[in-house]
């Protein structure tokens, strides 16, 4: 089986920020995850390039659009590599395979009769890239999504008819419970239908900055909206109306999202899917909002939290565990330093960090680095029962998205392994003569680092491969299914001396940010 996972395709008119990085983060790791099972895995991401608001933000900085895209679109990509975020492809929306393939979509869907033309008169809100009937506006001017105002438009357009999807759309998250995740966000969504859908206009005339109609529709004063041409992307990438090569991973396993264009997902977008008769995705992941320090970040504010800087700081690997632990999914987080270093020292440095200085210090002092399991299941059938029941329990966390239950209950690994040599201090044994049962808890510490750093590998690639490296194995695919669906021990192994992990964090290593 292959398995489908994206990220947005983020809007070039600004840098990432650390929204964005959660966002990529969760799609990595369960990429990742999924690439860990064996399972055939494409992992996309991109940047989002038409539309109004770039063609404004490039107007303002005084560049001609495209290359404006250029620059933005590759400080996404430079960031995401120096990350090691495992992307399949990067699409960019002003690729020529997606824009050939948006303008077959726009054909199916007109030659099907789902798209008709006729005279768009609202609102329209530049940052958010969405129509507003005047009933939905805050004060009869400002963004019900953003809070900003929005500007008239009066414009001849194209439209979808969204409206004869309604029934369709509400069976659907009635016969499927889990499309939008966590379920907690399905309300607002099935509310939303249920209070009628308009048409939606799907081109616009007052720019020029987006895809240009098809040929075959002669109408050369249109381009697509931006929320047409963006949502293909998950189809186009895969080589929908080019050479569709990679087709066979559609239908997606998740979209990524954050809850702010959960309705882009989950309405318009299966809305699309089933006009051009194409399968739906299996889920909509929406995840919640962070601020820092408790406040919503701006630009204006000055507050924005730069990936980059803090990856610099901490590690990125430290901020990828932050970020999955701290929140529950689809819940807001907020990101403090505070919080961030209380993590690192407690549970990376404390936890996972001292139980391989330990098993490094221990076979070292006791048995010249080589750990031999023997013993293990004599002297420690109960620890590694409860072990493997840990272990029996992550997958439906990870595959529910659940990343900080997921990473809670891997931590109870590292609990059980520092409980074993607390209650049966090898140290003591080995005084007393009683060398193989020190051993055997040195080998079962051992092992239990080992099946965890397999499992924690998603989340910290580089970290644990240092910690594998210190164990002498490999995490891949078959120790993966040696060491956790087999439940077997590395037996015989050398232990490889490694410099301490996560050196704990005494003062914030950024400046805070400005208060308001
Ligand atoms: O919406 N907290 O792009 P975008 C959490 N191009 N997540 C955040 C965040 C925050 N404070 N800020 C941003 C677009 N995000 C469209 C998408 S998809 C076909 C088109 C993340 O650059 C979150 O994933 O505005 C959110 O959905 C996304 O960035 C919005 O990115």
């Amino acid at each position: 089986m292959s398995k489908y996972i994206t990220t947005p395709i983020y809007y070039v008119n600004g840098e990432a920020h650390i929204g964005h990085a959660y966002t990529t983060f969760i799609a990595d790791t369960m990429a990742r995850y999924e690439r860990l099972k064996g399972e055939d895995t494409f992992f996309l991401t991109g940047t989002d390039e038409h539309g109004q608001k770039i063609e404004e933000s490039a107007e303002k900085a005084g560049k001609p659009t495209q290359e404006f895209a250029d620059e933005i679109s590759a400080t996404f990509k430079n960031l995401w590599d120096e990350f090691g975020i495992s992307y399949d492809k990067f699409i960019r929306t002003t690729d020529e395979a997606h824009m050939k393939g948006v303008q077959k979509a726009f054909e199916v869907m007109y030659a099907k009769g789902d798209i008709y033309k006729d005279f768009y008169e609202g609102h329209y809100c530049v940052s958010c890239e969405t129509f507003f009937p005047e009933t939905q506006l805050v004060d009869g001017e400002f963004c019900p999504d953003c809070g900003r105002s929005t500007s008239v438009v009066k414009e001849e357009s194209y439209f979808f008819k969204l409206s004869k999807y309604e029934d369709r759309l509400l069976k659907h998250y009635e016969e499927n419970p889990e499309f939008i995740m966590p379920k907690s966000r399905a309300n607002e969504v099935v509310n939303f239908v249920k209070g009628g859908l308009r048409d939606l206009s799907v081109t616009r005339t007052s720019f020029s900055w987006g895809v240009k109609m098809p040929a075959s529709i002669n109408d050369d004063k249109h381009v697509m909206y931006v929320w047409l041409d963006a949502l293909l992307n998950y189809v186009t990438a895969l080589g929908y109306g080019s050479d569709e090569a990679l087709m066979n991973y559609w239908p997606a396993d998740v979209h990524f999202v954050g809850k702010d264009i959960l309705r882009f997902h989950a309405i318009y977008w299966p809305a699309f899917l089933m006009s051009l008769d194409l399968p739906l995705p299996k889920h909509i992941g929406a995840h919640g909002w962070w601020t820092r320090d408790g406040e919503k970040m701006s630009k204006s504010k000055g507050n924005v939290v730069s990936p980059k800087e803090v990856a610099d700081a901490y590690g990125v690997e430290n901020l990828r565990y932050f970020m999955l632990r701290e929140v529950p999914f689809g819940q807001d987080g907020d990101f403090s330093q505070r919080a961030f270093i209380d993590r690192i020292n407690s549970e990376l440095s404390n936890d996972l960090g001292n139980l391989l200085n330990r098993i490094i210090g221990m076979s070292g002092k006791y048995s010249e680095f080589v750990i031999d399991s023997k013993d293990a299941e004599k002297y420690h059938a109960k620890e590694l029962e409860n072990m493997n029941s840990v272990l029996d329990s992550l997958d439906s966390f990870m595959e529910n998205l659940q990343t900080h239950r997921y990473l809670e209950e891997l931590w109870k690994l590292f609990a059980i392994g520092n409980g074993v040599i607390q209650e049966y201090e090898p140290w003591v044994k080995m005084k007393n003569n009683q060398e193989d049962e020190a051993l055997a808890t040195v080998a079962v510490v051992a092992n239990i680092l080992a099946k965890a750093a397999v499992m924690l590998h998603p989340v910290m690639p580089e970290t644990t491969k240092i910690i594998a490296n210190a164990l002498s194995f490999e995490i891949n695919n078959e120790s993966y299914k040696e060491l956790v669906v087999d439940k077997k021990l590395l037996k015989v192994f050398t232990i490889e001396k490694v410099p301490p992990l996560f050196p704990r964090v005494e003062e914030p290593l950024m400046t805070e940010a400005p208060k308001s």
